[in-house]
């Protein structure tokens, strides 16, 4: 059935946890069988292009994960991976997700960019404390990210990490060396909130939560999708992390119009300040 109408919400104390603690575990959005066909989808695709780019080019591990382990690591990724299978354009677009995101960011919802991720067994790199935000920052902060979990994530699988209420610092000075993170010293994985999931399960924070996750110890894969969105009238302040697709609309729609027949990702906003943009 196509319609716009609201099907499904977030309870009123869910909302509310979000608005304390900048994250939110949603248990059962996809069900466990969904998320067993999304997981096959995601490991066919990452064989795919690793025969394309050898498991080295596919490699997302930041630099600085090596302030965390001196162990083997490896980040196995693709962005925007709607474009490689349609299981992942139905994903973002379900109405199960988009529907409770609304209840968060308002009852338009635009696409940033996905990012698929795969842990390796044994040797999953990790990702150190940071906020998304110095990698795209905007206006209004609406921007946030839903993790899909297509496998169990246990603390041993490298789990997200959160530190809850953290969004409420407002944007914190990063090191741009090795991935835009935070100083390890002053904010040890340790010290954040695990956040285990099952399949099926969407982890939700701001882009201003501080976050990260573990090595995966464990001897299975840890398979995600994480959608990164906005509330299309929250407009980005730096001409930066520009994608193919980056604009289309998940929910509602854009109030302001901001797509000519022929452009790419830019905003209409950005366009028009494009002289005093900084552009990186
Ligand atoms: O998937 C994870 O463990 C964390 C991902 C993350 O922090 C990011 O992509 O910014």
């Amino acid at each position: 059935m196509l319609s716009g109408q609201k099907q499904y919400a977030l309870t009123p104390e869910q909302v509310e946890f979000y608005r304390e603690n900048g994250y939110l575990l949603v248990k059962s959005v996809f069900t466990r069988e969904e998320a067993q066909y999304l997981r096959e989808e995601a490991h066919a695709l990452i064989h795919r292009l690793a025969e394309v780019y050898s498991e080295n080019g596919i490699n997302a591990m930041w630099g600085s994960a090596r302030e965390i382990t001196d162990l083997p690591a490896q980040l196995l990724h693709c962005h925007n991976a709607q474009y490689h299978s349609a299981a992942f354009a139905r994903l973002m677009l379900d109405p199960r997700l988009t529907d409770r995101i609304a209840d968060l960011i308002g009852e338009n919802i635009q696409l940033h960019h996905t990012k698929l991720f795969i842990k390796p067994p044994e040797k999953g790199a990790p990702f150190p404390m940071h906020q998304d935000y110095p990698y795209f920052p905007h206006e209004k902060h609406t921007m946030l990210a839903a993790i899909v979990h297509f496998d169990d994530a246990p603390i041993e699988k490298g789990c997200v990490c959160v530190v809850p209420g953290s969004h409420k610092l407002g944007p914190l000075e990063h090191n741009p060396e090795g991935g835009w993170h935070l100083p390890v010293d002053q904010y040890p994985l340790e010290s954040a909130v695990p956040v285990p999931a099952e399949a099926g399960d969407v982890v939700i924070f701001s882009y201003l939560t501080i976050h990260g996750s573990g090595v995966n110890t464990s001897k299975e894969a840890r398979t995600t999708l994480l959608i990164q969105m906005r509330d299309p009238t929250d407009h980005p302040t730096v001409l930066t992390h520009l994608s193919r697709g980056q604009g289309i609309m998940l929910r509602g729609i854009d109030p302001e119009a901001d797509a000519g027949p022929s452009t790419d990702s830019i905003s209409r906003y950005v366009r028009s300040r494009q002289s005093e943009a900084v552009i990186r």
